[in-house]
């Protein structure tokens, strides 16, 4: 059961963003994105320098070669490409991206290339960011440079990572930029994201790039906490908010229909709606699905209080209790008898099969996990780092993985977050989740952790 029957065409390797790994946030032309400007600020901790990956890609690049893995998943800046409003394109950005495609060709790694991992262009946050469909016309005019720029390099595109995240986190929630908490414009944001991943995908075609395209969701499988039907109507509700208005339109080409009726029936305004953009969602459905996995979500009818999100971004250190609450649609809760780390995610590797067969039978689309990981405070000083905790993890999700593929899943590849260290979206660089450390206080040097090694050999022994 642990073997894979076609490894050939299996891709392990790992998966890294623009903003948490680059650095190098204002050199060679590169516009200011909004966590530039938001971290800046704000005095938070930024990525300012972060892993240096800018620097020393061909550095990663070989190692990730040399530790045994066939693919890297990275973003591209859209402000290195793009300088302004105008839509000015930045020659030198566009180097350094064909400089990266081409180390990883000759280092014999496949690059899965996502055009947006949320470093939006400060420029387009002025005029209203993802609220304003210009934004969404401005992705598709960097999507088509991007397009004829790496033509023939990449052979698996994505346009965007995680649309739930982003807009949850800068609309709803308010721990991203832009800190609204605003449920009109969250859902005016959602639209206007997937209208601009349709129309990327029909240029995509229409211009008869090479390749296949996709989108990568953070899939959240939802549990029952009990089986009251009070229970499963907020797992479904709960489904819809976090998973079905991105995969939905993506792999059916439509809105869930329940969910657009509840919206419409508490009131929202959803005249901005145009059956142009619906067709365009209706024609282009994705290649492939690109599923990031961390772990469930268990979930119950809410039946008191307000909308309410609370986040840990800060570990351990957290001293309140995390909350995510939609008043009259759902509310989380946790299972008390799984795993949870200092960092709140509670663990289930059987989850990744559940998932995996749950899309694979909603969707017959080919599908990869694009993230899987965990974060860890760790201590990165010692010669030998120790992380037998990620080594775990990890082996417990991949054998689920080959189990779903063995169990008849197109499942086509398996993307470790994250092949080295980098920032964290607001916790910082102490959630460690790479397979090689980062020393961040001192130069950068890199530190290939226990999990690098492990997963060399297992892809090259284990899994074949
Ligand atoms: C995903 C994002 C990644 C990464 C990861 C870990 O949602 O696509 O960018 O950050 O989660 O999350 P965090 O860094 O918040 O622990």
């Amino acid at each position: 059961m642990k073997n894979i029957d076609n490894k050939e065409e299996f891709l392990f390797g790992g998966a890294t963003a623009s903003y948490q790994c680059e650095g190098a946030w204002n050199e060679d032309g590169k516009a200011e994105s909004m966590w530039d400007v938001y971290l800046h600020k704000n005095n938070y901790e930024n990525g300012d320098v972060a892993s240096d990956h800018y620097h020393r890609y061909k550095e990663d690049i070989r190692m990730m070669k040399e530790g045994g893995q066939n693919a890297y998943r990275f973003s591209i800046a859209w402000p290195r490409i793009i300088k302004n409003l105008e839509g000015e394109v930045n020659e030198a950005g566009i180097k350094h991206y064909i400089d990266v495609l081409d180390e990883c060709h000759m280092q014999g790694i496949e690059p899965l290339v996502t055009l947006y991992h949320w470093d939006l262009p400060q420029y387009l946050e002025d005029i209203g960011g993802w609220l304003n469909p210009a934004t969404a016309d401005a992705f598709v005019h960097y999507a088509e440079v991007c397009y004829k720029a790496f033509d023939g390099k990449i052979n698996l595109w994505t346009t965007f990572n995680e649309p739930k995240w982003f807009t949850h986190c800068g609309y709803m929630a308010g721990n991203y930029p832009p800190e609204h908490h605003n449920p009109q414009e969250y859902i005016q944001c959602c639209y206007n994201v997937m209208v601009a991943h349709a129309k990327a995908v029909d240029l995509f075609r229409k211009e008869n790039i090479k390749g296949k395209i996709g989108i990568v969701m953070s899939t959240e499988p939802m549990y029952p906490i009990d089986d009251k039907p009070e229970t499963l109507q907020a797992v479904r509700n709960a489904d819809n908010y976090a998973n079905n208005w991105v995969c939905d339109p993506a792999c059916k080409g439509e809105f869930p229909k329940d969910m657009v009726e509840k919206i419409r029936s508490q009131g929202f305004d959803l005249s901005f709606v145009k059956k142009e953009d619906l067709d365009v969602i209706a024609k282009n459905r994705v290649d492939f699905l690109g599923c990031n996995y961390y772990g469930p979500v268990f979930v119950k009818a809410n039946e008191e209080g307000d909308t309410c999100f609370v986040t840990n971004n800060s570990g351990t250190r957290f001293k309140g209790k995390v909350i995510n609450r939609i008043k009259d649609w759902y509310e989380y809760t946790k299972n008390p008898d799984l795993p949870t780390t200092a960092w709140g995610t509670q663990t289930y590797p059987k989850g990744i099969y559940e998932l995996l067969m749950n899309y694979w039978e909603r969707y017959h689309t080919p599908l990869y996990i694009t993230e899987n990981g965990i974060g860890l405070y760790e201590d990165i000083a010692p010669d030998r780092i120790e992380d037998d905790q990620r080594i775990d993890y990890m082996d417990s999700h991949i054998k689920e993985i080959i189990h779903a593929k063995n169990d008849g899943v197109d499942v086509r590849g398996y993307f470790a977050w994250s092949p080295f260290d980098l920032y964290s979206w607001k916790n910082g660089c102490e959630k460690r989740y790479g397979l090689i450390g980062i020393d961040f206080e001192n130069g950068c040097v890199r530190k290939p952790k226990k999990s690098y090694y492990w997963y060399k050999e297992a892809i090259e022994k284990e899994w074949k």
